[in-house]
């Protein structure tokens, strides 16, 4: 960081305000000081007339400093204080926007006169992604300049908007041209006209305007539907109806109360940790930032079933051409015809120009013949999951794939060891299990072998962030992190039918927490099939993945692909129906074991699928499969549904209390032995959480 986090210095008759405090010219204690004295200077230096407020390096000032709300110490001088400083100053202040101004950046540029931007730059107020709300007079006075509607839209999604649609609603009053904020807002300031410049404040048109709107009701069931369980979002709005009930200053008084309402609530940690959790999975102790990733100009995708032409379509999109192979002709052809299908799909939505289709089908080359990977840089292998076929395509790949290049398998079950012991080159094999359907979900886990080197770990790793993916390096072990957490889930859900709960009331209990999906729908997009096949080869072996329950089943119910599951399904429709021939089944096989069923409620419902997941996470977090507890978290937000609000299974855990989560683990696992129920062993409590419970630790 450079010595001053805010300089001043003068262009002609404007004083020039810049933040300089790296990496995004976020608000800290420093940085708002910094603030305060610069602009304070401006106002007293006689040279000049008008001042702007600009930040150095490669954006505006990108809001608070989230760091330092973990540290709970937000020392003076407050942003409210900066932000009145600016707006009741003696000469008109100008925002110079680039790159983005985000929550409390743009609350201070809501605060200056005017604001002016690069075409390119962005503005917004994401806080309700941290599970806050904008609390430096954010509501108060972008509702004074929008009006409730707009106000409450932007607030409530924390959307970034272009800085076009942000001149159009009246947020920027001018965009510019080219990249340099200061020479935009250098030649705007010499348009401005005389006299006293308009605080946003003082702004009544909306205010009239909307006064008594029936939007606060609207926005409110609205988000009970759509944002049901979350805190802030019904916050937000509550901050904004503040702006059309109450004088400014009243206003931003209730804004802050609700506020620290949000920062109190556990919803605003969970957030607040996924937001860092995030920016850490790109950090890896021994593969720091020195390792240079190879080049990757060339890949090539094996198998082009739905997994295989969805990872192929990942590279194409991000303009990588990839060779595409199968052995088959015929299943060529099919799979490059759906990959057309799913893109033509996108097009007729008007989400994709038909040009950028055909640009991206034209860089997919299909091929038969393995002597056409010799040119890949990198090879993802998504053949049939079989351990002896994948023997058979990596002795192949070994002898047509050039040196360096990476031979990547997709593998989701199977050993990557042994898969890398097929080939002479195992520093170069690597896991990269895409999640289906591997166009759209964003988690991909990095699977490192044991010989797998640093530089094709860094490679799998930027390449998956250059296609979009959220990246999140795993261990080699059964099932890596995700799916090796959701074979207990899963088999949980249907002991907890066993004892009493209907699949229906499982679900909802999961759907209720905030999961996207409940286990038994889960259950029957994965396919009946597909988990019958992975539960003999895991019973097999001597592990658990379900129950005999699912042992009588129909085989023919395969799940959503025909229409009979867990659920039943109508033709052409997802919606999962309860199905009396299921309950059925459920019924007798109670009635063959004995169990009298019991009323469970939703509440035991939840904890038991999640403790599952923390269990077996504290277990791969002990074994080294997983680097940091929320690697583990960002896995289940972006593979499994997680809701990001309760900020991924461990720190659930976290905000549960370690300790409690211990006991409730402690008793499953007693009524588990009690009952003589070899399938509920994953309840014996991780070492790792018996462990920092003992020690009185908090975290993982
Ligand atoms: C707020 O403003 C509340 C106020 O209303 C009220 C106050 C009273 N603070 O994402 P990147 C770090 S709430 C601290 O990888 P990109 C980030 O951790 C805030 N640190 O880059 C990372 O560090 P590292 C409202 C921050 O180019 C590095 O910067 N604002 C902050 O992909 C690079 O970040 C937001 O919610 C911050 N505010 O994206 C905006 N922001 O390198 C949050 C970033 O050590 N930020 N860092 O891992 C973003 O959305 C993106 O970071 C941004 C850049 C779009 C700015």
């Amino acid at each position: 960081m450079s010595q001053q986090p805010v300089r001043y210095d003068r262009q002609g008759a404007v004083g020039v305000v810049t933040v300089d405090s790296p990496p995004v010219n976020a608000l800290s204690q420093a940085v708002r000081q910094g603030l305060w004295d610069k602009v304070t200077e401006g106002f007293n230096d006689a040279a000049v007339t008008s001042l702007v407020i600009v930040g150095a390096g490669r954006t505006f000032i990108a809001g608070a400093d989230i760091a330092e709300f973990l540290t709970g110490g937000m020392g003076e001088p407050d942003l409210n204080d900066v932000n009145d400083l600016i707006e009741s100053g003696p000469k008109p202040v100008i925002a110079a926007i680039h790159g983005t101004a985000l929550g409390g950046g743009l609350e201070v540029a809501l605060s200056c006169h005017y604001r002016v931007a690069v075409p390119k730059a962005q503005v917004g107020l994401p806080e309700v992604k941290l599970g806050i709300l904008p609390g430096g007079g954010g509501t108060q006075r972008l509702s004074r300049l929008v009006g409730a509607k707009t106000a409450i839209d932007l607030i409530t999604t924390g959307v970034f908007l272009p800085a076009s649609k942000g001149l159009a609603l009246g947020i920027l009053d001018h965009v510019g041209e080219g990249t340099d904020p200061l020479a935009v807002a250098i030649s705007f300031a010499a348009t401005l006209p005389a006299g006293p410049h308009k605080r946003t404040r003082d702004r009544e048109e909306n205010l009239v305007a909307d006064k008594g709107s029936p939007v606060f009701e609207e926005a409110r069931a609205s988000l009970a539907k759509f944002a049901r369980g979350q805190f802030a979002p019904q916050r937000c709005v509550d901050a904004v109806e503040a702006a059309f009930t109450l004088p400014f200053d009243a206003g931003l008084k209730r804004e802050r109360e609700l506020f620290f309402q949000c920062m109190a609530h556990d919803q605003a940690k969970a957030l607040i940790h996924v937001f860092f959790a995030e920016r850490a999975i790109s950090k890896i102790p021994d593969v720091p930032p020195s390792v240079t990733p190879r080049k990757i100009a060339q890949v090539a995708v094996l198998g082009s079933g739905t997994m295989g032409g969805g990872i192929a379509m990942n590279f194409v999109n991000a303009g990588i051409p990839v060779r595409l192979l199968d052995l088959d002709q015929a299943a060529l052809d099919r799979g490059i015809g759906v990959i057309a299908k799913n893109y033509a799909g996108t097009v007729a939505k008007g989400k994709l120009a038909q040009a950028d289709m055909d640009k991206r089908l034209s860089l997919i080359t299909p091929t038969t013949d393995y002597a056409d990977l010799a040119d890949a840089d990198l090879i993802v292998e998504a053949v049939f999951e079989d351990a002896d076929v994948k023997a058979k395509v990596f002795r192949r790949l070994d002898e047509v794939a050039k040196p360096g290049a990476i031979l990547a398998s997709n593998t989701s079950t199977l050993d990557l060891d042994a898969i890398a012991a097929h080939t002479k080159r195992p520093a170069d094999v690597i896991g990269m299990h895409f999640f289906s359907p591997a166009n759209v979900m964003k988690l991909l886990e990095v699977v490192r072998g044991k010989d797998t080197a640093p530089d094709v770990i860094a490679t799998a790793m930027a390449v998956g962030k250059q296609i979009g993916k959220v990246s999140v390096l795993v261990g080699n072990c059964d099932g890596f992190v995700g799916n090796r957490m959701v074979q207990y889930y899963a088999t949980e859900a249907q002991r907890l039918v066993i004892e009493g709960a209907s699949v229906e009331q499982v679900d909802k209990a999961a759907l209720e927490f905030g999961l996207a999906m409940g286990p038994f729908a889960m259950g029957d997009l994965a396919g009946l099939d597909v988990m019958g096949f992975i539960r003999a080869r895991r019973v097999a072996a001597g592990l658990i993945y379900g129950t005999p329950l699912s042992d009588r089943i129909d085989p023919a119910r395969k799940g959503q692909k025909n229409g009979r599951g867990w659920y039943r399904y109508e033709p052409g429709n997802r919606t999962p129906l309860p199905d009396p021939e299921i309950t059925a089944v459920i019924d007798a096989y109670r009635a063959e074991k004995g169990v009298m069923p019991r009323a469970i409620g939703n509440e035991e419902i939840a904890k038991r699928l999640i403790y599952t997941l923390v269990n077996e996470g504290a277990k791969i977090l002990e074994e080294g499969m997983a680097l940091r507890a929320g690697d583990i978290d960002i896995v289940y937000i972006y593979g499994y549904g997680f809701p990001a609000w309760r900020g991924g299974p461990m720190k659930f855990a976290e905000l549960a209390g370690l300790d409690n989560v211990l006991a409730d683990i402690t008793r499953y696992h007693a009524d588990a032995v009690k009952a003589g129920d070899a399938d509920g062993a994953y309840w014996e409590p991780a070492p790792l959480l018996a462990r920092l419970v003992a020690d009185g630790k908090k975290g993982f």
